[in-house]
């Protein structure tokens, strides 16, 4: 299997964020691409390549199918504007947050606010540090996304067993169209799926989240959307707290392309998760019109992980390809979440293996 990455997606590490109120070092570090990239380079079956590094050219445009201008922008500029009037140089996190009741009074436009605001406004948690290297990082991650995406859609001599791995830093599920959270400051997944609807003639994307969060970002980006059918395994109640109800369908044209499949805390184990990931694979095999898969693949699942708490052992991994290999449909795999550093190489290389074997 191929397998794309590219350098620049380790310049983004910010020192800390805050989780449940403790400043703490930053999880999501660029130590997981290279654990990652060494557990994969154990094995002969992958061919690790680094994404072109002035490819797409137009990828400003594939973003912005995704993403509004004005927060690009602010991805892009924030950390100069912030740094320039005595944010601390280590990395522009939000102050104040815009909540929704004070939104009726939002008579103030974005691009007027001051640096300190704006975070409160394009950002939803104390996970997203944008420093100097951020931006330059996010793209890069799209890149090797598209990259890996691109290859999908023109090498796969038209067999529904061809997969390709994007290992993509920053992660992306949590991005919704003008919102940064989770760690995700551009939607990787999304992008990659709008690309292949307007790039390579798809007529329907399914999106198979199984990173232990839900990806409230993905949901939203297409929650009206019938061309790309989102549906997702997460821990039912915990982050991103707000979203992941099986409630949540979809909406106008979009009614009946949003599934969510919560599963308890603390309580689910391989076999549940296994029955419930075969739930899902149903879902999609029932929509005949999808011509490809993109999974936004996180092991936060395993039960070692430090911020999560499902109960998967390593076993599971390898079970989780075969069932993602069920489904028949070429496959873009895309890094999402996964914490524990110890297995975090070998959890991925399973669920790869378990898809190619
Ligand atoms: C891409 C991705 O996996 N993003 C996850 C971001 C999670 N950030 C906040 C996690 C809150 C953890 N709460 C700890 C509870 C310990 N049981
Ligand atoms: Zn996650």
């Amino acid at each position: 299997m191929r397998v794309y990455w590219h350098s620049d997606s380790l310049l983004h590490d910010p020192p800390h964020e805050i989780l449940s109120g403790r400043l703490v070092t930053y999880l999501e570090s660029p130590d997981r691409v290279k654990a990652i990239e060494g557990a994969l380079e154990q094995s002969d079956a992958f061919e690790v390549i680094a994404a072109e590094t002035d490819w797409p050219e137009d990828i400003k445009d594939c973003i912005l199918a995704v993403h509004s201008k004005e927060y690009v922008e602010y991805l892009e500029n924030i950390y100069s504007e912030w740094t320039a009037i005595g944010g601390d140089k280590s990395a522009v996190f939000p102050e104040t947050f815009q909540h929704r009741s004070m939104q009726s009074f939002g008579s103030r436009n974005t691009n007027s606010m001051s640096p300190l605001a704006k975070p409160g406004v394009y950002c939803f948690d104390l996970s997203c540090p944008i420093t100097s290297h951020t931006y330059r990082a996010a793209i890069a991650s799209v890149r090797i996304t598209l990259s890996a995406a691109r290859y999908l859609a023109t090498a796969r001599n038209g067999s529904p067993h061809f997969g390709v791995f994007a290992l993509a830093r920053p992660p992306g599920h949590h991005t919704q169209d003008a919102l940064c959270g989770g760690y995700c400051f551009l939607n990787n997944a999304a992008i990659a799926a709008k690309y292949l609807l307007e790039h390579h003639g798809s007529k329907c994307i399914a999106i198979l989240d199984i990173d232990y969060h839900h990806g409230n970002g993905t949901q939203q980006i297409f929650y009206h959307n019938p061309q790309v059918l989102y549906v997702s395994l997460h821990a039912d109640g915990d982050y991103p707290y707000f979203t992941g109800s099986s409630e949540e369908r979809g909406s106008g044209p979009g009614l009946g392309y949003n599934h969510n499949l919560p599963l308890p805390r603390q309580r689910t184990t391989d076999d549940l998760y296994c029955d419930t990931l075969r739930k899902a694979a149903d879902i999609i095999q029932d929509h005949a019109e999808v011509d490809y898969l993109v999974v936004s693949l996180g092991v936060d699942t395993y039960s070692e992980d430090p911020i999560c708490d499902f109960l998967l052992t390593q076993a599971c991994y390898p079970r989780v390809g075969e069932i993602v290999k069920s489904i028949e449909k070429p496959t873009l795999f895309v890094m999402e979440g996964g914490y524990h550093m110890e297995t975090l190489g070998e959890n991925v290389r399973g669920v790869l293996l378990g898809f190619e074997g």
